[in-house]
């Protein structure tokens, strides 16, 4: 059921006055290309249509004071004293603030509240979300100039430094920069992009939500991380050009990252491939060939799965009942790893179907219930 959210009201109530302005940054989905942004690689996500949502008022003082719904929980401090929080939910916040002024440009004391109607948790990127969403408004509030992209870079920062998670910018830019009905094909590199329609034909999308919460996600995230970049390091020993992943052949990793480790050699390997397949799932939805599509995302999971090693129990038990059913083309584990959602493609009128079958399969296996969400694919951070 749709929540509701009530943000002018609820900001009324909490801080005895009007917002000055409010926006929403909404999560994102993601078709094909994990673990390749902080590789200089390519995704192709898109936002959806859960947000988000940020009402803020400027103080007279130098306090900020935020207060979240979900949590029904308020903090405080001042603009001269932006640090972590063992708190949690404020870090994305702070975070977002502490990299504006970084970048010297003047923020006085605010009033921040915020809701929204992302699932936590669920590989959404509800992170990524409330970060643009405090960058957006912040820039309007204060009339900061900063493009999109740089409000992207700056909620990414703000993921490494008060979150302790290296992420690449896929999420953050999908959250400002996605365009309704289109998915993104983005170049992390250059941060080039194509909008690219999301169409379909006689298939839909859906996602299935594992609820497994994914405890191991940060650590697991940053080695898988630090093995690209040994990778990487080895590579450039004898071919200096590679300045990343994105750069690298097979070819190459085999001759001279595989003799020194085989593991660092089997992660590498994942990436320059999961590359390929974003080009040729991007050239199948372009062409309207959604079968094509389907098989890089049923690849895309084994790989992630059995080489890039960020799956788990629920997710591939899911996607192997999916391989099973004749109106199912393609499925596979979404985001980071470790739980959240399995992206599905399947011809129309069957996903409700297909998840109500699944769910007690499911719930009798791993006693988790079994969540069916659909998407949409929606534009970017906006006032509201
Ligand atoms: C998480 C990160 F935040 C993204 O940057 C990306 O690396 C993704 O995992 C995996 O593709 O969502």
């Amino acid at each position: 059921m749709a929540k509701d959210i009530k943000l002018k009201e609820r900001y009324q109530e909490i801080f005895g006055q009007a917002p000055d302005i409010s926006a929403k940054s909404p999560g994102r989905i993601n078709i094909i290309g994990e673990h390749t942004d902080y590789n200089e690689g390519f995704v192709l996500p898109t936002a959806i249509d859960k947000a988000i949502y940020v009402a803020l008022g400027k103080r007279a003082d130098d306090k900020l004071v935020l207060y979240a719904e979900d949590f029904q929980s308020q903090f405080e401090t001042t603009l001269d004293d932006v640090k972590p929080t063992d708190q949690g939910w404020p870090n994305y916040i702070l975070g977002v603030v502490d990299q504006i002024q970084k970048l010297n440009l003047e923020l006085g004391g605010f009033n921040l509240y915020v809701d929204g109607d992302v699932p936590l948790g669920a590989g959404l990127s509800s992170s990524a979300a409330l970060e643009c969403a405090t960058g957006f408004a912040l820039n309007e509030l204060f009339q900061l100039q900063l493009s999109r992209q740089e409000i992207a870079k700056i909620g990414q920062m703000a993921e490494h430094t008060f979150a302790g998670v290296k992420c690449g910018i896929m999420d953050q830019f999908a959250s400002v920069l996605s365009k309704q009905d289109f998915v993104i094909k983005l170049d992390c590199r250059s941060l080039d992009y194509e909008h690219v329609p999301l169409v379909l034909g006689d298939y839909e999308l859906f996602l299935l939500n594992t609820n497994v919460k994914h405890s191991l996600a940060s650590s697991a995230y940053n080695d898988r991380r630090a093995s690209c970049e040994q990778g990487v390091a080895w590579l450039q020993e004898v071919y200096p050009d590679v300045l990343s992943l994105r750069d690298a052949t097979v070819e190459q990793l085999t001759e001279v990252v595989q003799p020194k480790n085989e593991d660092v050699f089997v992660k590498c390997k994942f990436v320059v491939e999961e590359n390929e397949r974003v080009e040729l799932a991007c050239e199948a939805l372009k062409s309207g060939d959604v079968e094509e599509l389907g098989n890089q995302l049923f690849t895309a999971h084994d790989a992630i799965s059995k080489e890039y090693e960020v799956s788990c129990a629920e997710l591939d038990f899911l996607v192997n009942y999916m391989k099973a059913q004749p109106e199912v083309v393609g499925a596979r584990m979404m985001g980071g790893g470790f739980g959240g959602c399995t992206v599905n493609i399947a011809k129309k009128g069957h996903a409700e179907r297909i998840a109500d079958e699944v769910a007690p399969l499911y719930k009798e296996k791993f006693g988790l219930d079994l969540e069916p969400i659909f998407v949409a694919a929606s534009g970017g951070s906006s006032l509201l």
